[in-house]
């Protein structure tokens, strides 16, 4: 099995594997993970950093004292294993004050308190030497389509995230913000749903150029949506800031598993995407991989940290699978027969204008349409390639 370096950039929400289990209908079934025992063991294992919500790290409401020696403690262990903090993000989803939206709860006092609970986790990030901040906004939404009015919350929305973007170009934290979307769960509804959704919001900002976003694996699938398109897009128009990797089974509840414990084919494809430039030479993502998942809540610790190694070495298995596919002659066959390398090309060559076109009679009046229709793409033989090499056969 291949074994995880930090030069892999994976990374690790604390609140993952210090998820103690606690679910809509049971209680925690592990007891609770000191900070400082999990950098140790993540540095163990091979990875390259740790993330966390403000609360994950000191408890809500710990007094300054107690902040103050827990984050002695994290410094220090940071430290001395050379992990290192490449995002930071806020809990604005589990105090009921936050029950109604943070970003869009309708009462000012609580968007006011919520960007200040924001702005100081931003201060520690600073510090930690974070990159990126992100945003999952769990409970901007709604139950109801009563209840609120979307076309003002997504302008306070707004109003929230340039606020913050100013406040990191004004303290000179140089950190970029990343948006998560998600579909539902734990609203109904959540605003900013998927990929496509964030990015759009993001035109809107003052300074959409800070602000990028973090999808995950789980919560396009849970839309029925294909993970790997909604990747390659925000690659495309240079969105892709952060990623969480995690595995799914289609849409239904968050399941958050092991990276490539559900759709596993998906799981290739993002990885084969992630690891390689385009044909148009944009460069490959080089961020952290980061593992948003929750070890079943049926396993102990000894299984959780073992959870922790199978996101890694899944990932770095599908990293090899997915460079012998293409690097196999039979799949460069395959995509060559099926026409793939011509998508480089625009379909106007370099200086040729529309009239030209119109004059081109093999574009219109001579071309063989009925051909091109009939022509056959062996794609069932492409994916019959990709799955021999995903199992290992090839
Ligand atoms: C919920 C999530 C969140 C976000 C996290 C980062 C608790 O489904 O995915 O994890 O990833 O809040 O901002
Ligand atoms: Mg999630
Ligand atoms: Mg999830
Ligand atoms: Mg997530």
């Amino acid at each position: 099995m291949p074994t995880p370096t930090p030069a892999d950039k994976f990374s690790f929400g604390l609140w993952t594997m210090g998820w103690q289990a606690r679910d809509q209908f049971g209680d925690a079934t592990r007891g609770p993970l000191d900070p400082v025992e999990a950098v140790n063991r993540l540095a163990e294992a091979g990875a390259y950093g740790i993330t966390f919500h403000d609360d994950d790290l000191v408890p809500f409401g710990s007094a300054d004292a107690e902040r103050d020696s827990i984050l002695a403690a994290f410094k220090g262990a940071l430290e001395q294993t050379g992990l290192k903090v490449p995002m930071a993000t806020t809990n604005t989803f589990s105090h009921p004050v936050f029950k109604d939206g943070a970003f869009t709860a309708s009462e000012i006092d609580i968007r006011r308190y919520a960007l200040r609970k924001i702005m100081r986790n931003m201060d520690l990030a600073a510090e930690l030497g974070a990159e990126t901040y992100v945003m999952w906004g769990g409970r901007e939404g709604a139950e109801s389509d009563s209840s609120k009015d979307v076309r003002v919350a997504l302008q306070r929305y707004k109003e929230g995230v340039d606020l913050l973007c100013q406040y990191v170009v004004d303290k000179g934290y140089g950190m970029r913000l990343a948006i998560e979307p998600k579909p539902n769960e734990p609203r109904g509804d959540i605003l900013l749903p998927s990929i496509g959704h964030a990015i759009s919001f993001i035109s809107m900002l003052e300074r959409p150029e800070m602000v990028g976003i973090n999808p995950e694996v789980g919560h396009e699938q849970m839309a029925g949506l294909n993970m790997v398109h909604g990747v390659a897009q925000a690659l495309w128009q240079g969105k892709l800031f952060h990623v969480d990797l995690n595995g799914q089974t289609g849409p239904r509840y968050d399941q958050d598993f092991v990276f490539g414990h559900g759709d596993v084919k998906s799981a290739f494809f993002l990885v084969d995407l992630l690891e390689s430039t385009d044909a148009q030479g944009n460069p490959a993502y080089d961020g952290p991989r980061h593992f948003d998942y929750k070890p079943y809540r049926t396993d102990d610790y000894a299984d959780v940290w073992d959870s922790v190694r199978s996101n890694m070495v899944t990932y770095l298995m599908l990293k090899k699978r997915a460079a012998a596919f293409r690097a196999d002659p039979e799949v460069q066959e395959a995509l060559a027969a099926s026409g793939a390398d011509e998508l480089a090309k625009p379909a106007l060559a370099h200086g040729e204008t529309w009239q030209d076109l119109l004059a081109d009679r093999s574009a219109f009046e001579d071309y063989d349409v009925e051909a091109a229709g009939a022509k056959g793409k062996h794609y069932t033989r492409l994916d019959q390639l990709a799955l021999e090499h995903l199992t290992g056969f090839r």
